[in-house]
């Protein structure tokens, strides 16, 4: 199987605007399964480790300082090609060309205020997952359902 796990953080956006149990529920839905979750308020200097690939863009700085303004929701979610699909339900970084039916597309209108993040392939998915977790937050269960989500 290509079991495997992505991190998820809705912004301070998306928590500021109440939309943490509509974006949780379109992962819990699905299938997938949370493994680990926790709110935060990260310092720039954090924001800035998180968004290391970045640092030359133009919006960096005001892309680190937008995610340390208030909590954020962290989340590992596991599953089949959950780190494609994952970011499938999220949409396009572009919330203007997102396609409706996405977390973005639907609840979202521009690219500074765009509510939610995921890791964008298996790397950046281990890195992100131990800059945010620590090992022993990542829970450790069997899922009931998880015979009739895979058969
Ligand atoms: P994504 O979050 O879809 O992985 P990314 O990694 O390219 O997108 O960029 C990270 C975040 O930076 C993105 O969610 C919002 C912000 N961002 C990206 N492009 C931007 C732009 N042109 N202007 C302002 N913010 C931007
Ligand atoms: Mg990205």
């Amino acid at each position: 199987s290509q079991m495997e796990r992505t991190f998820i953080a809705i912004k301070p956006d998306g928590v500021q605007r109440g939309l943490i149990s509509e974006i949780i529920s379109r992962f819990e839905r699905k299938g997938f399964k949370l493994v680990a979750i926790k709110l935060v308020v990260p310092s720039k200097s954090f924001a800035q480790k998180h968004y290391h690939d970045l640092k030359e863009r133009p919006f960096f700085n005001g892309l680190c300082n937008f995610l340390s303004f208030g909590p954020v929701l962290a989340m590992v979610w596991e599953g089949e090609g959950v780190i494609r699909y994952g970011r499938k339900l999220i949409g396009a970084t572009d919330p203007s060309k997102s396609e409706p039916g996405t977390i973005r597309g639907d609840l979202a209108v521009v690219v500074g205020r765009n509510i939610i993040h995921g890791s964008d392939g298996p790397e950046t998915a281990k890195d992100e997952i131990n800059l945010w977790f620590k090992p022993d937050e990542l829970t450790n269960y069997t899922c009931n359902q998880e015979k009739w989500v895979y058969g």
